[in-house]
This record gives structure tokens, sequence and C-alpha cells, in this order.
């Protein structure tokens, strides 16, 4: 008898718990979602995930070692000119921009270095790294979500979007990859490599079929489906082809009607390209209306200030960075682990 009572006493709590998991997975449907208040809803906080400071910093061993000499900088309270000259020399070298620089430079006239140079600059990066870096990932109402990736070729934006469905299934949600560059047939094809990969569902049609139609299928392949979210990849010849830009503003009106609604649009863009990201981002600006930066490449460049200056210059936030070619290497931009991976001793 007692046996009997702790088989079902077993029974019980383990149906239970399994119960619990599953409803904790389930994601949310879009009539409960509707439901909840706007402040749920709407901004999503990414969970900073960098790992350790360590491993970042061996991602951007490039980057760190621009900042060596800044880093044996040795004076703690005002600086002599010499010292100066080191702080903007790096400033300039990792592509942090004259802007910036001259301003870093200013504040350390002012005020010196009281705990240290590398302490110092530090305060000052962080300060020009406070955007409001939420990503969106539900929609309003009963809408499907989605994110646009824009970008020229070669930045990485079907990388990313692989990368980033990868993260969207392993937090439990189903994902619709729409393959809106049909400029080339290999372009469909590396997209639904990753679909296989991540177990992402996957819309594409034959080279030079209209990217605007792949996307409005996706978006109704998603709804029949009960997709979570669309991330839609699209082709990115040259930026400054005309044709180019107001393909991109026909496939975001169509993304952005019944039943979708763009609730990120990021601009792919490469650090390793430096300055000339910068340039390449303005044209795309106007025609796509970016939410976000997803920074790629930032594992193979010297130039990794250049995050502060995008966001100095184009006013919007780097999202997410790109820091290797596996499914991993695509993480959420935190700067504190940013600038500490650089300024670390
Ligand atoms: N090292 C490195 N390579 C990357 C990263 N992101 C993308 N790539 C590589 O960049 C190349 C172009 O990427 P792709 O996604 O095809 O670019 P797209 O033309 O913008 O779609 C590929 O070889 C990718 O593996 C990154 O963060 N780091
Ligand atoms: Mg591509």
């Amino acid at each position: 008898m007692i046996a009997f009572i702790i088989v079902a006493a077993l029974v019980v709590l383990v149906g239970a718990t399994v119960l619990v998991r599953r409803r904790s997975r389930r994601s949310v449907s879009p009539r409960v979602r509707a439901a909840m208040p706007e402040v749920l809803v709407r901004d999503v906080q990414p969970r900073p995930d960098l790992g350790d400071v360590a491993s970042l910093e061996r991602r951007l061993g490039s980057s760190r070692s621009v900042f060596e000499r800044v880093r044996s900088l040795s004076g703690v309270g005002s600086l002599g000119e010499d010292q100066l000259a080191v702080v903007e020399e790096v400033l300039l070298r990792s592509d942090v921009g004259v802007t910036t620089t001259n301003e870093i430079l200013a504040d350390l006239r002012e005020h010196g270095a009281p705990n240290g140079v590398a302490r110092s600059l530090r305060a000052s990066l962080l300060s020009s790294l406070g955007a409001d870096r939420s990503v969106r990932s539900s929609a309003s109402d009963d809408r499907v979500p989605v994110w646009l990736f824009v970008g020229v070729n070669g930045v990485g934006k079907t990388t990313s979007i692989g990368k980033l469905a990868q993260r969207l299934v392993n937090e439990g949600r189903s994902v619709t990859l729409a393959a809106g560059d049909t400029f080339r047939a290999a372009a469909a094809e590396q997209l639904e490599q990753w679909a296989k990969r991540t177990g992402a569902d996957i819309v594409r049609a034959n080279e030079g079929a209209d990217p605007g139609s792949v996307v409005h299928d996706a978006l109704g392949r998603a709804r029949a489906r009960g997709s979570d979210i669309v991330l839609a990849d699209t082709a990115g010849r040259r930026s400054n082809s005309t044709n180019l830009l107001d393909e991109l503003a026909k496939i975001r009106r169509v993304a952005d009607r019944e039943p979708g609604e763009v609730v990120e649009t990021f601009m792919v863009l490469d650090a390793t390209t430096g300055q000339n990201a910068l340039s390449q981002a303005r044209e795309f600006l106007a025609a796509a209306a970016v939410t976000g930066i997803v920074l790629t490449k930032l594992d193979g460049t010297a130039r990794g200030g250049i995050v502060v200056a995008i966001e100095r210059e184009l006013g919007i936030p780097v999202k997410f960075v790109g820091i290797g070619e596996g499914v991993d290497d695509l993480i959420v931009f935190d700067p504190q682990h940013f600038v500490d991976s650089l300024l670390d001793a």
C-alpha cells in the first residue's frame, strides 16, 4: 500500500513537472499577447549573452591590440601632451571617428584621468554608447512580426539571418525565413541551408522572382502555420542603384501590410570596411527606415571603434554584432563587455 502511494505520488509529480515545462516552453498565442500589457509586448530587451569577457577579448584580438598602448599608459591625474597624442592615435586607428576622438581628448585635457587613462577612456566610450538597444520581436494586434534585413552584397545578411534564426529557435520560437534575395539562385540555396540547419521554415522562389511576392507568401505561410516571426532576406547588389532602393521600399510595404508588421529593419554592415560602412549605410537609411544595425566581422578587423562612429554618425543603435562565421557567433551588442574587452588589463 505504502509503495503504491509513493509510486502514485511520483507519477503525479513527474506529470506536473512535464506540464509546467511544456507550458513555459509554448509560445504565447497572439490573442493572449494582445491582451498583455503594452510594456511586455513591445520591447524585448535582449539577454546580454556575451559569455565571459575573456572569450570576447580573443575574438576582438585585432581591435584589442590597437588599444594595447592605451592600456599600458600608467599616468594618473593630468595628462601630458605625449600621452594625449597616444590616446588620439589609438582612437583614430580604431576608427572611433574624428568627432568623438576630439571630444574625448577635450574631456581628458579638462578633467585629467583621476583613475588612470584606461578607466577614463572606458567611461567616455561608454557614455557615447548609451543608445536604447531593445529589440522588438512581437507585433501589435494579431499581426506576424517581421525582421527585415538590408545591406549591400557580402556584408553578412544571410549568415546573420541564419544565426538569429538559431537563436530564436533556441528560445522556443518558430521561425519562417523569406528568401527575398532572388537576384541569384545561390542566395536562396544558402538561406535554405540555414533553414535545414536551424529547423526554421522557409519560403523561396526561383531566381528573378519578385521579392515582394516571396515576402507576401512567407507571411501567408507563417500565419497559416502559426509561426512566431518572419526573417526576410533581401538582395544587396549596389547601394547606389536607385532600382535596389525602390525595391527595398516596396518589399517593406508588402512586409508591413496585413498580416505582417515590420517590427525591426536591420541594416547589416561589415566592420572590416571601416568608415566605408558609414557612407554605405546613409544610402540605405532613407529607403528602409532602419531601426538597428547588425555589425558583422568584428572578429576580422582592428577597427572595432567603428561601433562608436556608427552610432554617433547615424544615430541608429548597434543591436547585434558578428564575431565569427559559426552559428553562435552573433551576439547581442553589450557596450560594457565590448569596452572591457578592449581596455581591461
Ligand atoms: N569572420 C566573419 N565572417 C562573417 C561574419 N558574418 C558573415 N561572415 C561571412 O561573410 C561572407 C558573406 O556573408 P553572406 O551572409 O553571404 O552576406 P550577404 O551577401 O550580405 O548575404 C560569408 O563568407 C560569411 O561566412 C562574421 O561575423 N565574421
Ligand atoms: Mg545573402
